[in-house]
Parts: structure tokens; sequence; C-alpha cells
């Protein structure tokens, strides 16, 4: 990669896959086992507490045993080469970019955090959530994972913002580009007259917006990408 100044990177599940965790809308993917309706609004959880643990605590488990691949350990040594030049933003909440020593925006939350319902106090999750648990702070909220579910507003949106408006390179590493906000960033960047470029197994639903596109799996594009 040629050297440039201010770099965004967005992650999606596909950055994830071959590290074992399964995407949304790939074949067999979780929104075909599950309806977004029932596990990932505000009102699955108050509807159904516990088919939405059972959603979370399974997607935690897997998150906890699984290691970061070539591409996580890439994007960490970008990062670590070109220090404060490089904002990763990634939409997963599987911790696989930390593993791998990256410092990374989460901007729909992490299944390593608990939300309370009532007071937004936050705290390490256990990896099994109950239903029941309440928040240890306030002893009234109900305890959530700290998701950012659909129809609610995503994490550090502002941080991501300002980065995206002095961006002079955006890339989309594993994302489908169907789900908004993140989906825009690439307008966004565009409109700060940034390049862009996307790193996927096949078009998205944006692949319009990006001038470059290297296709193929994330282990092996974003280490030759980056190195
Ligand atoms: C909000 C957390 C108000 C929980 C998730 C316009 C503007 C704003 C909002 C909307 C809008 N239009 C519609 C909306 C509403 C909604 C939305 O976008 N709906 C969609 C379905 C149309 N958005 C919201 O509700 C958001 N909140 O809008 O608040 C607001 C308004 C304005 C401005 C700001 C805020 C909240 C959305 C967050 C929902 N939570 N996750 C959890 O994880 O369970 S979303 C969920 O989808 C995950 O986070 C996931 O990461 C994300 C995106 O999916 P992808 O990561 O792209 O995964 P996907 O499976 O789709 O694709 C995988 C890709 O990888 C594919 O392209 C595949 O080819 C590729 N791939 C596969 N294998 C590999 C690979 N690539 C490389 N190598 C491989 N090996």
């Amino acid at each position: 990669m040629r050297r440039t100044d201010n770099i965004v990177i967005l992650t999606g599940a596909g950055i994830s896959a071959e590290s074992g965790l399964g995407t949304f809308r790939d074949e067999g993917g979780l929104w075909a086992q599950h309806r977004i309706e029932d596990v990932a609004t505000p009102e699955a959880f108050a509807r159904d507490p516990a088919l939405v643990h059972r959603f979370y605590n399974a997607r935690r488990e897997q998150a906890h045993a699984a290691a970061p691949n070539a591409a996580h350990e890439a994007l960490a040594r970008l990062q670590a080469a070109w220090r404060g030049l490089i904002t990763l933003v990634t939409q997963n909440v599987d911790g696989l970019h930390e593993k791998a020593g990256a410092s990374v925006i989460h901007m729909h939350g992490e299944l390593s955090r608990a939300l309370c319902a009532a007071c937004d106090h936050r705290w390490d999750a256990p990896l099994v959530m109950e239903t029941g648990e309440v928040c240890p702070a306030c002893g009234i909220g109900a305890a959530r994972p700290d998701v950012v579910w659909f129809g609610e507003f995503p994490y550090h949106m502002e941080r991501i913002a300002d980065a995206l408006q002095s961006c002079d390179l955006f890339a989309a590493i594993g994302t489908s580009g169907q789900v908004y906000p993140a989906a825009g960033f690439v307008e966004e960047a565009r409109m700060a007259g940034a390049a862009t470029i996307e790193l996927n197994l096949r078009d998205s639903d944006t692949s319009f917006a990006f001038d470059e596109h290297i296709i193929g799996p994330a282990s092996k594009t974003v280490p030759a990408w980056v190195d």
C-alpha cells in the first residue's frame, strides 16, 4: 500500500468469517437462522429476553473461542506502523480486532460488554447472560448485551464523522453495505475528497461507490494490501 495520510478502515462480518464466525447475509448466515425482529431490536428484548440472550450467548461463546485471522493481524500491524494515522471502525461485536492487538472503534457495541436497559451502566459481560439479571449499579434495569440493535443509535458517530471528514483513503473490508449508517460512510469519505477501496469476496450493495476493488478472501487480500 502506498503511503498516504489519514486512513479510515471499516470492517464487517466478512473479516471474521475465516475465524469461523458466521456472517449475517451470506448463505446460511445469521439472518437466515433468526429474524432480525426476533433477536436484534429493543422490542425483541422486551418481548422475549430469553430468546435474545440465547442468540447472543451462543455468539459470545463462539467469539470467545475464536482467534483473529491474518486479516485482523495485518490491520494491527498497519496501525502499529502508521501510528495515529489509521482509524479502524468495526461493525463487528466479536472482539477479534483487539485480540490481534489493534485499537478499534466499536460502532455496534461489543459482545463482551453488558448494558443496563435503565441507567446505561456498562460492565464486562459474563460468558452466559441470564434472563432476570439486573444491573449491578442501579439494581433496577435488566442486563442486556451492549450491542446496538436495529433502530438504536450507533456509538461514536461524531468521532467517526470527524475521521471521515479528514481522511485521504477510505477502505471497507468484508461488509455487504446493507446496514446504515455504516453503509453511507463511503459517500461521506468521497465527499471529503478521499480515495475509496473495497476488499470483499464479491460485489456489495455499495460497490458502485468505490474507486478500487480487491476481490478475494480477507485473510489473503488484506495482508497483501497492507504489506
Ligand atoms: C440507526 C449489532 C438511527 C448486533 C447490528 C438509513 C440511515 C440510517 C438508518 C437506516 C437507514 N436505512 C435503514 C436504516 C435502519 C437500519 C438499517 O440499516 N436497516 C437495514 C437492514 C436496511 N439501521 C439501524 O437501525 C441503525 N441505527 O439507524 O439509528 C440513525 C439514523 C441516522 C444516522 C445514525 C443513526 C443500527 C444498525 C445496527 C444494527 N446492529 N449489529 C449484532 O451484531 O447482532 S447490524 C449487523 O449488520 C452487524 O453489526 C453486521 O456487522 C452488520 C452489517 O453486516 P455486515 O457486517 O456487512 O455483514 P453481512 O453478513 O451483511 O456481509 C458480510 C460481507 O462479508 C459480505 O459482503 C460478504 O461478501 C463478505 N465476506 C464474507 N466472507 C468473506 C467476506 N469478505 C472477505 N473475506 C471473506 N472471507
